[in-house]
């Protein structure tokens, strides 16, 4: 039997917290909002997609919880580099909310991340490494695999963070993937040409909305 190749977006992580006046306001992070709407009102793609982060209270990617440590802050953690965060993303607070300029009534799934207190998650494919030098897996690539999706585009926040981790995870798991560069914006600008070169050094597909033509 034919089967057409199908495509998903996945917007990343658009909550207050991400947002300006929020605990880890990206970038410029509101001009995208209005292209991020309009993109998924236009229901363009065969499956839209959400990623929320849901942190636990003292999660272990919280500067807070390290003594003597301030965010931003790289430390090692299960022999693995990790960034320390201003608390950010609790559940069940405004700043874990999702921005309410989507409509997110629009998506087929909403995936939370980042719920295990003692591992962080970037990508919406796989976890970060945990104790045992695992990287979990949140079951999305099987989920998009068995829907036939072949194409992904990312969008969201942030661009140099989860943005990037997402796009590299859909890559890794074989699928075509596109990161539309103005609908995302990044923890500091500062990291604009290292996630260009690492788009190029996975095959990630950087384009700009306008290439979308819907
Ligand atoms: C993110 C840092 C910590 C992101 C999440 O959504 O890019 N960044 N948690
Ligand atoms: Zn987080």
């Amino acid at each position: 039997m034919m089967s057409l190749a199908k495509s998903a977006l996945i917007v990343v992580d658009i909550q207050t917290d991400f947002l300006p006046g929020g605990a880890l306001a990206c970038y410029q992070a509101d001009s995208i909002l209005k292209g991020v709407k309009d993109l998924v009102d236009a229901q363009y793609f065969d499956y839209h997609i959400a990623t929320q982060d849901w942190h636990p209270a003292h999660h272990i990617s919280f500067a807070s919880q390290h003594e003597g440590k301030k965010a931003f802050d790289t430390i090692s953690l299960y022999g693995h580099p990790q960034v320390l965060w201003p608390d950010h993303c609790i559940k069940g607070t405004v700043g874990a909310a999702l921005d309410p300029t989507i409509n997110w009534d629009n998506m087929d799934l909403i995936l939370r991340k980042g719920c295990h207190p003692q591992v962080d998650s970037y990508s919406a494919f796989q976890e970060n490494f945990n104790q045992k030098g695992e990287r979990p897996t949140t079951g999305l690539a099987g989920y998009l695999k068995e829907k036939e999706v072949k194409n992904v585009y990312t969008v969201g926040l942030a661009r140099d963070v989860c943005v990037l981790w997402t796009a590299q995870g859909a890559k890794e798991q074989g699928f075509n993937t596109f990161l539309i560069w103005d609908l995302c914006a990044p923890v500091t600008p500062d990291h604009d040409e290292i996630t260009r070169q690492l788009c190029q050094e996975h095959g990630i597909q950087i384009i700009h909305v306008a290439d979308i033509r819907y």
